[in-house]
């Protein structure tokens, strides 16, 4: 597929090695769809850049945790930190490295997810996948109970958080038995800063702090005042009523998971008024905007199945054309794998090696996905469509809006109008636009090809786009996109 014909926005062109994390960031309001690649290897992710991320728009890929871990089948392995060896059943040290490098000649930045707020969950000793051994309060060489590493903070019997009420708990507890870093002590951010400088000097561009409100602010401010100026850091703080740790509280530290965003557009679908979620980002009820990273979903809300997926075909696509219109946030595209039971693993060999993935053919909202296979999401149509739209709307503010019963509009400047159809019959409509006159396509439907358009080109005249939406579609037009160019 050719990427000009898709979203008018050329290529980037092929980039030295940066030097540092400040060397790549991408100019604000250009190309800063991101998107988490699920349990997917260096490898795969490496082909994926090349072939598809870089000439689609995406401008950067949150990898999955990439250190040691202990041994088992189940995704969540990953969040079992054994050591800070970068070696997992994703792949090798030289792997990550090579696959960063080729990201960045695709013009892609790579984002790792960092696990520094707790080690291993188990109460027997064992073997990580790279071969080190390891009890629940003991790494050798890394962390010991004897040293002071760990938080024993002496609530109920395990020490387990039992109230999110209480931020002493939330921070100092174990988050499901998993021992628990004594962040606050210098020791300790020496070397959890030492983990993170490691993966930067292997090129990587930042990092999401995973589980982040069970580390104090303070702690997570002192360990990434140890790094570089310019690192990107995202911490991921789940909102929650009337809890005393608040995402507010580490905006300080750099960006933050909005998870309000996915949360509320997943009640407005399933409520039937898509419509309302035409406002999401304008009120004052979650971060501000330049520090808020949003989502329809991501691994823990598609298993807990508190937000929309995969299996709600149309709807989970309108959910994400809204994400990736609207000026609110930075948004971040899922993309996992199939699966019936919560703690299925991705496909791996006898080994336990993750097998490189490869997307199921053809994949869409309407496909029924086999256990195990890729969903892909990211290569959907409709979603690689509005990437190329929002990287052609640039930083243009959401302008005119426009409704008209489960329809409702969004314009982004003079360069973009999406049309979203949130309800059971089809729409067709006179949106005004401040687009030019002319013939536009649709980017929804599919890139162009040889010149032309994959759905119905829609004409703009005298500032009013003629528009046909059917139910639970959009249709979205950019300046990138003109239809017979
Ligand atoms: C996260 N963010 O704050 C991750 O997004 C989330 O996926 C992680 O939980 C969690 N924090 C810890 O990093 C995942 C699974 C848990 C799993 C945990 C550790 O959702 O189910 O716990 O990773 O691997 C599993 C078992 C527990 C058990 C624990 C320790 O499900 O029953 O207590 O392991 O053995
Ligand atoms: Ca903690």
């Amino acid at each position: 597929m050719s990427a000009a014909c898709t979203t008018g926005v050329p290529a980037p062109a092929a980039t030295s090695a940066p030097t540092g994390p400040a060397a790549v960031a991408a100019p604000a309001g250009a190309r800063d769809v991101g998107v988490q690649l699920f349990q997917w290897t260096w490898d795969a992710i490496a082909a994926e850049c090349t072939d598809h991320l870089g000439p689609a728009g995406y401008g950067w890929v949150l990898t999955s945790p990439p250190q040691e871990h202990v041994l088992g089948s189940q995704w969540w392995t990953a969040y079992q930190p054994v050591s800070y060896r970068l070696e997992s059943r994703l792949g090798t040290r030289a792997q990550l490295s090579a696959m960063v490098a080729a990201c960045h000649a695709a013009g892609v930045e790579v984002l790792a997810d960092a696990v520094v707020n707790h080690m291993t969950g188990k109460d027997a000793r064992g073997t990580g996948w790279a071969g080190s051994p390891y009890s629940h309060y003991d790494y050798p060489g890394i962390w010991s109970d004897a040293a002071g590493d760990f938080h024993h903070c002496g609530v109920g019997p395990a020490d387990d958080i039992s109230s999110y009420k209480d931020a002493f708990q939330v921070q100092s507890c174990e988050l499901v038995n998993l021992a628990d870093l004594a962040t606050g002590t210098g020791r300790v951010q020496d070397g959890i800063a030492a983990y993170l400088t490691d993966l930067l000097s292997l090129g990587v561009d930042g990092f999401r702090i995973d589980a982040a409100k069970h580390l104090p602010a303070e702690d997570l401010a002192a360990i990434v005042a140890r790094l570089p100026a310019g690192t990107r850091i995202v911490s991921e703080v789940i909102r929650g009523t009337g809890e005393p740790v608040t995402p507010e509280q580490y905006t300080a530290i750099g960006d933050v998971l909005e998870f309000g965003w996915g949360k509320d557009v997943t009640g407005m679908v399933r409520g039937g008024s898509l419509r309302l979620a035409a406002g999401l980002g304008t009120g004052s009820t979650y971060l501000p905007s330049d520090k808020a990273w949003i989502f329809v979903e991501n691994h823990d809300t598609e298993r807990s199945r508190s937000t929309l997926g995969y299996r709600d075909g149309a709807d989970y696509v309108l959910a994400n054309v809204l994400m990736l219109a609207t000026d609110y946030g930075r948004p971040i595209v899922y993309s996992g794998y199939a699966f019936t039971d919560r703690d299925a693993g991705p496909v791996q060999d006898a080994a336990g090696k993750v097998l490189d993935a490869q997307c199921a053919a053809p994949v869409g909202p309407d496909v029924t996905y086999t256990d195990g296979e890729w969903v892909c999401q990211h290569r959907w149509t409709a979603i690689e469509g509005m990437v190329g739209w929002r990287d052609a709307v640039g930083d243009d503010p959401v302008g005119d809006r426009w409704e008209d019963g489960d329809a409702f509009a969004l314009s982004r400047g003079t360069r973009g109008l999406v049309v979203l159809n949130g309800g059971d019959v089809e729409v067709a409509a006179q949106v005004p636009t401040t687009l030019s006159d002319g013939s536009y396509c649709d980017v929804v439907a599919g890139p162009a090809v040889d010149g032309r358009c994959a759905g119905d080109p829609v004409a703009v005249r005298d500032g009013v786009a003629d528009v046909r939406v059917a139910p639970h579609t959009a249709v979205a037009l950019h300046v990138g996109a003109p239809a017979g160019a």
